[in-house]
């Protein structure tokens, strides 16, 4: 058990080498704190949300999530289901994590309720 006012030589010496102020910030002495010129921030990683074809779920079903959820109009939504139809994959918007696990998640529970098989996934950008 080591006492904590007392050091693993135990001898009484402080080892700061800043005196008997140690607690105080700057120890004492005519220091300060100065912040980071530029603080470190971090872009959110984005994601890709997905919506794959399938030959059940109606070309107007597609056209409408692509409009509620991703704020396509509808001649935009029209495209991008045309483009998944024709090749199978699509992009319905790029977002951080939280906003396309949402999404994704919004579309699977309306297709599901509406007994479509259409499928939405996302992917690291
Ligand atoms: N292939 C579907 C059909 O012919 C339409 C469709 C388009 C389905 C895009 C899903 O993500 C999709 N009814």
């Amino acid at each position: 058990m080591v006492d904590e006012m007392s050091d693993e030589r135990g001898d009484d010496m402080d080892d700061d080498g800043f005196g008997t102020y140690g607690d105080i910030p700057g120890g004492g002495r005519n220091t300060a704190v100065v912040a980071r010129a530029k603080p470190k921030t971090k872009k959110p990683s984005l994601y890709r949300v997905l919506v794959l074809n399938d030959d059940y779920t109606p070309m107007e079903f597609v056209v409408y999530v692509l409009e509620r959820f991703f704020n396509k109009t509808r001649e935009g939504a029209t495209r991008i289901m045309l483009h998944v139809h024709q090749s199978g994959v699509g992009v319905c918007g790029i977002y951080s994590y939280e906003v396309a696990e949402t999404k994704v998640a919004q579309v699977l529970d309306l297709a599901r309720r509406n007994q479509h098989p259409l499928q939405c996934t996302m992917e690291k950008e």
